[in-house]
């Protein structure tokens, strides 16, 4: 059983990116809890696979992010299920989910399964044009989406989504105040140690993409200012 609900730090690595070994080997032995696999555009099987291959040696939980029904690949430690709260598309709602169960409903261990309601924040993001999310305006909208994830939809985790984007702070900190026993996971935009201290004041778990691939060095260093943090 995974132990989500104590971490603070994970890596997010997109099958669609080149990454080196040596890459690999520094983000696997930075003191992260965990290692995310996920994309938004061109992630196939194939890729996915290769990409779980250089991580299988790793002793850190492996997780796949699933955004397509044909990139699922098993062997990883968990698998979670974005589902998007605000997006505006009724298709990409609980489409994806019936095609999926009726596919992989009997082959899954649901114990290793989270579905994540996702709050797409920035309207520039893949993720936003794909599934047309309407974008939140307000900390009161963000409380909203912290009470329907934890209140009314009980799930397990709430993603702050602002992919590319560094977010703001005090929305993180709504949906904090919004939320009693649902994670709350922030991702966008972190590119140095002091934005990750800033967003794990309120985060359960902070998400780092992109900076992995911009700069490696700085991205080593968002584990400290997760970290650093009281849970
Ligand atoms: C992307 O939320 C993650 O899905 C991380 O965002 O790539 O901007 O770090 P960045």
């Amino acid at each position: 059983m995974l132990q989500i609900d104590h971490w603070r730090h994970v890596f997010k690595l997109d099958p669609d990116k080149e990454i080196t070994d040596e890459a690999i080997h520094s983000l696997c032995n930075s003191g992260t809890d965990a290692i995310l696999v996920g994309g938004t555009t061109n992630i196939t099987y194939e890729k996915t696979r290769s990409l779980l291959e250089r991580l299988r040696p790793y002793s850190l939980p492996l997780i796949l992010e699933v955004s397509s029904l044909d990139s699922i690949v098993g062997g990883f430690h968990g698998y979670f299920l974005p589902l998007v709260l605000n997006a505006g598309k009724e298709e990409w709602i609980f489409s994806p989910y019936i095609q999926g169960l009726k596919e992989y409903g009997s082959l899954m261990e649901w114990e290793e399964v989270y579905t994540e309601g996702y709050v797409v924040c920035n309207p520039d993001c893949d993720v936003a044009r794909l599934t047309e999310s309407r974008i939140p305006h307000s900390s009161e909208d963000m409380m909203a989406y912290g009470r329907l994830a934890d209140r009314v939809l009980k799930l397990p985790v709430l993603y702050i989504e602002y992919s590319g984007m560094y977010g703001n702070p005090e929305w993180v900190r709504s949906v904090y105040h919004g939320m009693k026993d649902t994670l709350l996971f922030y991702g966008g935009g972190i590119r140095s140690e002091e934005e990750a201290r800033e967003m794990s004041d309120w985060a359960d778990c902070i998400v780092v993409g992109n900076i992995i691939y911009e700069d490696l060095q700085i991205a080593l260093k968002t584990v400290k200012g997760a970290k650093e943090i009281e849970s």
